[in-house]
Parts: C-alpha cells; sequence; structure tokens
C-alpha cells in the first residue's frame, strides 16, 4: 500500500484499480511515494523538492516533456510513460487530419448540414496521390503515420537528427523538409529542445500549396506565426490536434476556416487509453516489487 499523488483528475479506469491496492492523494502529501500525470503535464521541480518519500512518475502518455528528467535523475526518483500502445491511434488521427485538410471534410459535413446541397455544389479539394508528406521526428509515431499515409499515394520525405535506414527521402534541415513537403507534419517530442521549431520561415519555406499537421504538441509550433501564416495564405492550411495552451484554443484560430481543429483526441479511444492505464498501474506494481519497469524514461 504505496500513497499516490494524482495532481489533476484521471479516468476512473485508471484510479480504481490503483485505488485498490494503495491510497491516492489529489494534494500534495509528504508520503506520496508515487506520482501519476497525464502525458505533457508540467511537473514542476517545487513539487518533486516537496514530496521526500517520492520514488517515482508515472506518465499516462507517451510524452513526457513536461517532467524535468535531469532533477529526477539527479534525485534517483525513476520515471516511465507508455509509448507503443497509442502509435496507432495517433497515427491515425494524423491520417484523419491530412484527409480533412486535403479533402475540406469538416467544411463538407458542415455544407451538407446547413441544407446547402440543394443550392449549390461543394468546391473542389486537393487529392492526395502524389504529393509528398513530410514528417519532422521519424520515430515510433512517425513510421506509422508514413505507413498510413505511403497506402494513400504520398511520396515521404523526413527531418530527424540523423537518416534512418529506410527507403524515404530524408532532409538534413527543416527548411529543405518544408520546402519539399505538401504536408509537413509534426510528430516529434515536445520540450525545451523543439520549442517553436516550426516558426515563420519554416512556414514560408512551406508555401501556399502546403499544410501544416500536428499530432505532437503545441510548444513545437509558433502558434502566433502559424495564425498570421493561415489568415495571409502563406500556407493553405493547418490540421492541429495540439496546442501551445490547451485546452484553450486562441480566437483568431478558431475563427480560420482553413484550420481543422481537434481537442487532443490522438489516443483518446478506449481500448487506447486502457492500454495505457494498463501500462501506467503494471510499471507500478514492477516498480514497488523492485522488478525492472516495463518502460523506463529513466
Ligand atoms: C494524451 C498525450 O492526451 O501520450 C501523450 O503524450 O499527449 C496523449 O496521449 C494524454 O497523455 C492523456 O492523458
Amino acid at each position: 500500500m504505496a500513497v499516490i499523488h494524482l495532481p489533476v483528475p484521471l479516468p476512473a479506469f485508471l484510479t480504481a484499480p490503483l485505488r485498490s491496492h494503495h491510497t491516492l492523494t489529489e494534494v500534495p502529501c509528504p508520503d506520496a511515494c508515487a506520482l501519476v500525470v497525464p502525458g505533457g503535464y508540467a511537473v514542476q521541480p517545487a513539487l518533486i523538492d516537496s514530496l521526500p518519500q517520492l520514488q517515482i512518475i508515472s506518465v499516462f502518455g507517451v510524452g513526457y516533456d513536461g517532467v524535468p528528467i535531469a532533477h529526477c535523475r539527479d534525485k534517483g526518483i525513476r520515471v516511465t510513460n507508455t509509448p507503443d500502445v497509442l502509435t496507432e491511434d495517433v497515427a491515425d488521427i494524423a491520417t484523419a487530419l491530412v484527409l480533412m485538410t486535403s479533402r475540406c471534410l469538416a467544411a463538407a459535413e458542415r455544407f451538407t448540414r446547413a441544407s446547402s446541397w440543394p443550392q449549390a455544389a461543394f468546391p473542389l479539394a486537393h487529392a492526395l496521390r502524389g504529393k509528398t508528406a513530410g514528417i519532422v521526428g521519424l520515430g515510433r509515431i512517425g513510421k506509422a503515420i508514413a505507413h498510413r499515409l505511403s497506402a494513400h499515394g504520398l511520396k515521404i520525405a523526413y527531418h530527424g537528427r540523423q537518416p534512418q535506414d529506410l527507403p524515404h527521402q530524408y532532409c538534413s534541415s527543416l527548411i529543405e523538409l518544408a520546402e519539399t513537403s505538401d504536408f509537413l507534419i509534426i510528430a516529434c517530442p515536445g520540450g525545451p529542445e523543439t520549442r517553436h521549431l516550426i516558426q515563420a520561415e519554416v512556414l514560408r519555406a512551406l508555401g501556399p500549396t502546403g499544410t501544416l499537421i500536428n499530432i505532437a504538441r503545441g510548444s513545437v509550433v509558433d502558434e502566433t506565426a502559424l495564425i498570421e501564416a493561415l489568415k495571409t495564405g502563406t500556407i493553405r492550411a493547418a490540421g492541429l490536434d495540439v496546442f501551445a495552451n490547451e485546452p484553450h484554443v486562441p480566437a483568431e484560430l478558431l475563427a480560420c476556416e482553413n484550420a481543422v481543429l481537434l481537442p487532443h483526441v490522438g489516443s483518446a479511444t478506449h481500448e487506447t487509453r486502457q492500454a495505457m492505464a494498463q501500462l501506467v498501474i503494471d510499471n507500478l506494481s514492477a516498480h514497488f516489487a523492485g522488478q525492472p519497469l516495463l518502460t523506463p524514461v529513466c
């Protein structure tokens, strides 16, 4: 029986099984030896320092950009996340955003519901075949996106720290990737290293027939520059599942007809969230039993 601190509410299918073996607390308590947080949640070093018994932080998500990893390493605190189990769902949402933006599907759906169809035909959209998807960060999720988009007839290019042994075009710079791409797809981790990687110059390189897709973290994109690029036609469209200041989406972005905006639903299926919850539980059980962690970050 351990004391686990959950600073924000998490789903019952995660908390109920945890509660049957442990004490859960919503307020920081000096006895807490574990912390469970959603992906991207900013864990302040001061919170860590206020929990003298803290041994492990388990992130309910793949992205641990909110956790000060170096600070945890210094203090010998273990960190786990939930990779792999959400890869396919997140790649599905990236693919959906590519289809929604290219074929204007959200607008087409609104058009039908507004009973506009009898008066006029819906404007023509853009085909996918022969276009290029440029993936920023060809990790597990990036590869799953590449796999899906190849099946839709797109060529794949990518940018990352180094070329990989794959049959896709490697671009050594982000600008080169943006110039090459019809769809520039962000699939890299968040955090200080990638903050505002996508700024005005990259959007200019993507150009007026280009679309930005982001299923990673809002922090990777300079949202002000993106809004400007959408308003001025510097790029054609954007498909976004993540935002800089979630759950708040700037009014100016909400007003952009050429943006498709989803409420961070990349991993939001019953099956995947259940699998993520199980991984959090299994990592904590392994830790408290002195066994190796299943998916350690550090
Ligand atoms: C979830 C995520 O929204 O995995 C991540 O890093 O951002 C998403 O899967 C989140 O973690 C659910 O709490």
